[in-house]
């Protein structure tokens, strides 16, 4: 019996890059004849935007029961805490991902086919797949161009500090294989945040994490936007309801607006702000609006990694 690859990734949120890796490594398996299930219950979150959102993903579980010989492949997500609650780990073939934590614990269990590097996108991780397998002349241009808007938006088209050379080249790579046009990056960026100006609580919504921060819960939410001018003028009302809302005391939404290269941060009440001030150089307070700025644009998963370091 031939086993089956499932490809899934991280719940109960998925963006761009997830996204992205799963329709392109389940292209990839197929051109290579093998057996393959891309299963997702989780929700598509605001940099998914609406152009490319496309059925080739099952969303029911229950096809595991018909399947006796699988393999899982997890993409853009690595710790077990934060994938799909049906994904038995011990079934995890494959891991590609770029999140720090995890890289020891995979190596344990699958050898070398755990690829968790500091890259800025997953998508990075599959695009060297399709190279090293020599399918890259056939992937198809949906394929590319989805890898390259994951590239473009995890790395903050290439203004984060996590992106690398390999990112840029990739994505040079890829703007091959689709109808690449010079406004692809400022178009893109510009229709994520059309949806978030159009969506801001549910946007809000399906890009928070609540993390354990040595033992304390704090609560960031993040957006990524081309120019947070709109949003800043006529969305800080919902944008406060819902900081307001937040199970945790210290909670904040890091706003990260890539035309302009900073982030505006937005605070629950003074004890965020304080909170995030102690553990954070580099954030300027406009003391007419409250709101903290940074020089250059930050990651949520920058900020975590700083605060670490300075804990
Ligand atoms: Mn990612």
């Amino acid at each position: 019996m031939e086993r089956t690859t499932v490809i899934t990734s991280g719940a109960p949120f998925i963006d761009i890059d997830a996204y992205a890796c799963i329709f392109a490594y389940q292209e990839l398996l197929q051109k290579q004849g093998k057996k393959v299930l891309s299963l997702v219950t989780s929700h598509p979150n605001a940099s998914i935007i609406h152009r490319y959102k496309k059925d080739f993903y099952s969303r029911d579980t229950k096809m595991l029961w018909n399947i006796p010989e699988k393999g899982y492949v997890l993409v853009d997500v690595s710790d077990p805490k934060h994938f799909e609650s049906f994904v038995e780990e011990k079934e995890v073939t494959n891991v590609f991902d770029h999140h720090p934590g995890f890289e020891n614990f995979w190596k344990e269990k699958i050898g070398k086919n755990a690829v968790i590097e500091p890259v800025g996108a997953a998508a990075t991780l599959i695009f060297r797949e399709y190279k090293k397998s020599q399918f890259l002349q056939e992937i198809s241009p949906f394929a590319a161009e989805l890898l390259a808007a994951a590239i473009l938006s995890n790395t903050l088209s290439f203004q984060a500090q996590i992106s690398t050379q390999e990112d840029k080249d990739a994505y040079a790579e890829l703007s091959a294989y689709f109808n690449f046009q010079e406004q692809f990056e400022s178009e893109y960026f510009l229709e994520v945040q059309r949806t978030i100006e159009n969506t801001i609580t549910e946007s809000l919504v399906n890009d928070s994490k609540r993390i354990d921060f040595l033992g304390q819960k704090i609560f960031i939410a993040q957006l990524e936007v081309f120019d947070a001018e709109n949003i800043l003028r006529s969305k800080t009302e919902d944008i406060s309801n819902f900081l307001q809302n937040s199970p945790d005391n210290i909670t904040f939404l890091n706003l990260i607006e890539i035309g302009k290269g900073r982030n505006v941060i937005i605070f629950k009440n003074r004890d965020s702000k304080d909170f995030l001030l102690d553990h954070l150089s580099d954030i300027n307070i406009d003391t007419h609006t409250g709101y903290g700025f940074t020089p250059s644009v930050v990651l949520r998963k920058e900020i975590l990694t700083k605060m670490y370091n300075k804990a």
